[in-house]
């Protein structure tokens, strides 16, 4: 027997992306059902070598659903995920909304995969962000070894991590420069084109942005609330790909080619670490790919048990569709679906 999945946010980067990798993986889907708010209905999305028609969320029934990938941002997300969970859909939320509600609980397989249980409880589970969900891939197998104090982190952050908005502004500044056209800036603060801009999402009271905080207070919850870490959240003129510059102190001794070792042999991590001219993962190999990839591993001088390593992932696979998917699967694997339908 197979599932009902509806993907709500269908239209978007991260809703046509979940909808391929869930034909790629052949999840055990009888029916895919297509939803995005009623401004998108009609519109055409594909699936696999079919076309799906989208439908309007707030019509769709979802008795008889079995899971919501949920991918519509944080508003949607309160006012609709209490709806359908009550309805006995189990909700992977692609949002903020739910993710540091200590009875919701927020996964990356790779890293806490027992925490899905708790989704019993609201019926809701969040997919962690972007820029944490590579992070933790990485930093898991380490802290197991040697036990991680501090993290100190600086990203370089794709535009499409902002969405199709984003990732157009892109095209089209850098269009308008190389034509000398006057660019314009909505979806970003300042230009984005040929510039980095340090500021992802909004700034909070001690001066940090909403994006680093959240490393830091997702990286907490599914690894350990024990570790420190301290983010910069930069955005790049990439279209796909979110890097990291990670430095990593641990409490144990672990040598620059224990941790090439361990990241080698974990799940969801791909070390490409060749000490050489083109040696290293850069984002735009790792468009369309699922795995984490590491490279320049190497031990910190200035700091006793202390690494540095850079961490590259497709942000719209690992750090969003590819996650809430597994996700789907850990719930399908473990045979946690049906559970309130059938009470
Ligand atoms: C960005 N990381 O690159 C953000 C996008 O909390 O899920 C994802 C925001 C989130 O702009």
């Amino acid at each position: 027997m197979g599932y009902k999945v509806a993907v709500v946010g269908a239209t978007g980067n991260v809703g046509r992306e979940m909808l391929n990798i869930l034909e790629e993986r052949g999840f055990p889907a009888d029916e895919v059902v297509a939803l995005a708010s009623r401004r998108s209905q009609g519109t055409e999305v594909s699936f696999g070598d079919k076309t799906l028609k989208v439908k309007s969320l707030d019509t769709y029934d979802f008795s008889g659903t079995d899971i919501c990938l949920m991918s519509a941002g944080g508003s949607v997300a309160k006012e609709w995920a209490p709806r359908i969970g009550a309805k006995g859909c189990v909700v992977i939320d692609n949002s903020s909304a739910f993710r540091y509600d200590a009875d919701v609980p927020l996964v990356v397989p790779e890293v806490n995969a027992d925490a899905v249980k708790g989704f019993t409880n609201r019926y809701i589970i969040a997919n962690p962000n972007c820029s944490t969900a590579q992070l933790v891939v990485a930093l898991k197998p380490l802290h197991d070894r040697a036990t991680i104090k501090r993290v100190v982190v600086s990203t370089y952050q794709s535009v499409s991590g902002a969405g199709k908005d984003g990732m157009d502004e892109l095209f089209e500044q850098s269009r308008a420069v190389f034509v000398a056209d006057p660019t314009t800036n909505k979806k970003f603060t300042k230009r984005i084109a040929f510039n980095v801009i340090p500021h992802i999402d909004v700034f909070m009271e001690d001066g940090s942005t909403k994006e680093e905080w959240k490393v830091m207070a997702e990286t907490k919850k599914m690894l350990d609330p024990k570790i420190k870490v301290t983010c910069t959240a930069v955005r790049v003129p990439v279209f796909i790909g979110h890097s990291e510059a990670v430095n990593i102190e641990f409490e144990q001794p672990i040598t620059a080619d224990e941790a090439r070792d361990i990241l080698r042999e974990a799940p969801g991590c791909l070390v490409i670490d060749k000490q050489e001219d083109g040696g290293y993962i850069t984002p735009i190999e790792t468009a369309g790919e699922d795995a984490t990839y590491i490279s320049r591993i190497r031990e910190d001088q200035t700091l006793e048990n202390g690494l540095n390593m850079w961490i590259v992932a497709d942000n719209l696979r690992k750090g969003a569709a590819l996650n809430a998917i597994q996700i789907a699967e850990l719930l399908v694997n473990r045979k946690l679906l049906g559970a309130k339908a059938a009470a």
